[in-house]
């Protein structure tokens, strides 16, 4: 087996502490019985469900604007999306504002999945996680609450490949049985990273390293060699990183994280309207 790492630190492989995520197709169309795996697994696993032609002309309208913007090594074809410079993540208004990259995740197949999933209607934040990750890149383990906890409770993270995203191109990895850390959920999972009295000890990644995590609270890491169309959704308060992207041919892993609730609850505002003010100076509580 490979060495499989986060943010270059080793998970520990053992049958017990890593392993494979479970597909949840057989119940997608039974919001109840979706609801109760997402409390038993922290996330469901969603094989193929979204439109392929879609996911592809959102691929294409980024890797489009990152050649423009001279991201994409020209040795290549664009659509390989091949870089072997490129590390860091690069978050551009424009690339999230995307005409296809908005249809892939706020309407069709996404919307109809969480209003099953919620058995009502849903709102969408505005504001989409456009995630470039080169090579030698990943996420450190942290809960998405501590980003966006300030509306509703009910809310979820969809996390989209867009193309194939095998672990040596960098998936995403999910710690079982971190949604129920009740110890973790209450000092760092409670946090606001805009706001200063509850965010001196933690930054928003609780560590880099994902066996510390499980040494102090268990939980077992799971990941997959995801595939177009498939589609993760996870809690708040999941336990969540990245697999380092370690492609052979310089491929850059190309994902959209985004957010859903109950359309009735009360929204965080940093994420939401015409112009998100995200983790701006206005977002900030002292
Ligand atoms: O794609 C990644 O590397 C991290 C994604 C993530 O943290 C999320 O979806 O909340």
């Amino acid at each position: 087996m490979k060495q499989w790492t986060s943010c270059g630190y080793q998970f520990n492989t053992h049958s017990d502490r890593f392993g494979e995520l479970r597909s949840s197709n057989d119940i997608l169309k039974d919001g109840r019985a979706l609801r109760d795996r997402m409390k038993e697994d922290g996330y469901l696993l969603l094989r193929g469900i979204l439109d392929k032609d879609l996911i592809l002309k959102a691929r294409h309208e980024l890797l489009l604007k990152m050649a423009v913007n001279n991201q994409i090594d020209d040795d290549y074809l664009i659509g390989e999306g091949v870089n072997p410079s490129l590390k860091t993540e690069i978050d551009r208004t424009s690339y999230r504002e995307g005409r296809a990259v908005r249809q892939l995740v706020h309407q069709g197949k996404m919307t109809e999945f969480y209003e099953i999933f919620f058995g009502k209607k849903v709102q969408a934040f505005d504001f989409i996680w456009v995630r470039i990750v080169g090579v030698g890149v990943s996420t450190g383990c942290h809960y998405d609450w501590v980003y966006m906890g300030r509306g509703s409770k009910n809310l979820h993270t969809s996390w989209t490949p867009l193309a194939n995203v095998p672990k040596v191109e960098g998936s995403l990895a999910i710690l079982r049985g971190s949604h129920k850390f009740g110890g973790l959920i209450n000092t760092y999972g409670s946090i606001d990273v805009d706001d200063d009295k509850t965010n001196k000890k933690y930054g928003g990644w609780y560590t880099q390293n994902p066996v510390e995590v499980q040494e102090k609270f268990g939980g077992k890491w799971l990941t997959t060699d995801f595939k177009m169309g498939d589609l993760i959704v996870f809690s708040m308060h999941t336990m969540h990183c990245s697999l380092d992207n370690k492609s052979t041919n310089n491929r850059i892993r190309l994902s959209l994280d985004t957010r859903y609730q109950p359309a009735d609850d009360e929204a965080d505002e940093r994420w939401i309207g015409g112009t998100p003010i995200a983790h701006g100076a206005e977002a900030k509580r002292r």
